[in-house]
């Protein structure tokens, strides 16, 4: 289609979708969208044909089962093959998904329940029997690559304070044969759980093939939750929604639309540099609604698509965010907001409240972030929009709780970390291409995941990262182990760094300074305690990193045990391709050389 007509259609979506107060009658005369995907949101790589046509908003918005495991006993949750359905009008899906059995294992995963304090433990057993991955696997980059075949996994909690050898490494993989990667220590995790409240996920990280497992359904939420330290008078219940939002791409027979051939196929046959899919999925279904009554509701949510980021607003004006918590738990204050963003992996916890509109209304809950991010296509057709809210008035046997939850309230900890002798990383971003400016991978500090150790931080150490990005595309950088602080972001002339024009070290105004302004705050969605936060092009983004508690406390663990830790980009299709680096803790005061 041409790109005019395309952009006229997503305009006419937008229209529809703002205006406020649409009836939910009218969905009956809402066009049907024949184009849910043009060249730039697609895959920045092979064209994939468009996924079928689905009717959206049919299917409610559904939890996934809650599973405690404050009950110190271990649980054993297992990756299998199954199939699941997205949409009624979708063929069934083939998947790889964890669950307590074959017949009860789902994507997203079952949500975990922990308890601050109580220790809790999980085996993790591989059940894919396939001789090989139902994507395709790019042999020329570095991954797993086990040699009697199958599929390896092994599972990261996302956001965990956790000992190394339940960190769920990249080379601590296994398949269901019992071939094990070479940093493999065992199958049997404990989940220390001594971190405050918060919601973590946990997800693949086998070397190289993340990005496959991860969309093949490898997903899941574990929430901690902190009897007596969180704030009271917050909607629970049937008024508290946790969701994972995920995109992916259907072939007409219900697979997953993942491209085979890569970007630049002589040097990665296979490799694609950022996957998008024309299909937004919350909790397994593909745009679903959710029926409210008016009151406030609170949403946690957590982005595990592979390279989408999510740039949410509401369609109804008199609607608003209250933003109050982030990865690491609740922010100091709630923030009131009309819009969220949200990149790969980082989680929100947000309320909105439908007293404010009239039982009847619907909403929308829209997104515009462009892919890649920040600067690349709009996103256009149904990717527009990621769910539906109808609100409906309460039966009237059905007594609808109120909240309120003033600006003044204190929900968390204020938080101030002297960074005075602190040790000073800085780190570059770049991207590689083939000559013809076909991208074939980024780095670390120009160094691959394979590259000797550099990153040894000591116990307790406060350090500042400072991360330079050189490249044209914004990054969610993740550091395992601990929560940080993004202090500042201060844009740079890139061309003039490129030519070796100006200098990093001379501080801004000064002429000789690559720098173009001094340093700005961070956004207000990177407020708070975060373990993956977006670097932006053409800037240096300034993280403050202390290797302990969020308290600074000593761990309760050894963290120097194990095959160590890593950070790396959240764009899975980058982390894949060497977009990754271990990192080591060292004892305190071992002197190591940053
Ligand atoms: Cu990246």
């Amino acid at each position: 289609m041409e790109r005019m007509a395309v952009l006229v259609l997503a305009l006419c979506w937008l229209g529809l979708l703002l205006s406020p107060g649409t009836k939910a009658a009218e969905d009956d005369h809402m066009p049907h969208d024949n184009n849910q995907t043009t060249d730039g949101v697609q895959s920045l790589c092979q064209a994939l044909d468009p996924s079928p046509q689905v009717q959206p908003f049919v299917e409610e918005l559904t939890q996934p089962p809650v599973i405690d495991i404050s009950t110190g006993q271990q649980l054993t949750l297992g990756v299998y093959k199954i199939k699941q359905k997205f949409h009624p009008d979708l063929p069934e899906t083939t998947l790889y998904a964890y669950g307590t059995s074959q017949e009860t294992a789902s994507t997203p995963g079952p949500t975990l329940l922990a308890t601050r304090g109580i220790e809790s433990y999980v085996r993790w057993e591989n059940h894919l029997n396939d001789s090989e991955h139902f994507l395709t696997v790019d042999h020329s980059i570095h991954w797993a690559n086990p040699k009697s075949g199958g599929v390896p996994i092994v599972t990261h909690l996302h956001g965990g304070e956790v000992l190394s050898e339940s960190d769920g490494y990249p080379d601590a993989w296994y398949t269901s044969a019992g071939e094990l990667g070479p940093a493999f220590t065992t199958q049997n995790y404990t989940y220390a759980n001594s971190q405050p409240a918060a919601l973590l996920w946990y997800h693949d990280h086998t070397v190289g093939i993340t990005r496959l497992n991860m969309l093949a359904g490898m997903n899941g939420m574990y929430l901690i939750k902190s009897p007596g330290e969180e704030p009271e008078n917050l909607p629970a219940g049937e008024f508290e929604r946790l969701i994972v939002v995920q995109d992916k791409q259907f072939h007409a027979d219900g697979a997953v639309n993942f491209p085979t051939v890569g970007v630049s196929p002589g040097v990665h046959p296979n490799w694609c540099p950022e996957y998008y899919g024309d299909t937004i999925i919350l909790n397994g279904k593909a745009w679903p609604v959710m029926t409210v009554y008016p009151t406030m509701y609170r949403f946690r949510m957590v982005n595990a698509a592979n390279a989408r980021y999510f740039v949410m607003t509401l369609s109804d004006p008199k609607l608003r965010f209250y933003q109050i918590g982030t990865d690491g738990g609740y922010l100091h204050k709630r923030m009131k907001l009309t819009t969220l963003t949200m990149g790969p992996a980082e989680r929100l916890d947000f309320l909105i409240d439908f007293s404010k509109v009239t039982p009847g209304s619907v909403a929308y809950l829209n997104n515009s972030g462009n892919a890649p991010y920040p600067d690349g296509d709009p996103a256009v057709g149904l990717a527009t929009v990621m769910m539906k809210f109808n609100v409906v008035a309460a039966p009237e046997n059905v007594t609808v709780p109120q909240f309120d939850l003033p600006a003044s309230q204190v929900l968390g900890p204020r938080v101030r970390i002297s960074t005075e002798g602190a040790v000073v990383r800085s780190m570059t971003l770049s991207e590689y291409d083939d000559g013809n400016d076909n991208p074939t991978g980024s780095l670390l500090n120009g160094l691959r995941w394979r590259d000797p150790l550099t990153e040894t931080p000591e116990l307790n150490a406060t350090e500042v990262w400072e991360i330079i990005n050189l490249t044209e595309d914004a990054h969610p950088i993740h550091l395992h182990l601990i929560s940080f602080r993004v202090k500042s972001q201060q844009a740079f002339d890139a061309v003039r760094q490129a030519n070796y024009n100006c200098s990093f070290f001379v501080p801004f105004p000064d002429p000789q300074s690559c720098f173009t302004e001094a340093p700005q705050k961070p956004e207000l969605h990177h407020r708070g305690w975060k373990d993956t936060a977006t670097v932006y092009p053409g800037k240096v983004t300034v993280f403050v990193v202390r290797w302990a508690t969020q308290s600074g406390e000593q761990f309760s663990f050894d963290a120097t045990s194990g095959p160590g830790y890593v950070w790396h980009c959240h764009i899975l299709d980058h982390e894949d391709n060497d977009m990754m680096r271990p990192l080591k803790m060292m004892a305190a005061n071992s002197s190591q050389l940053p």
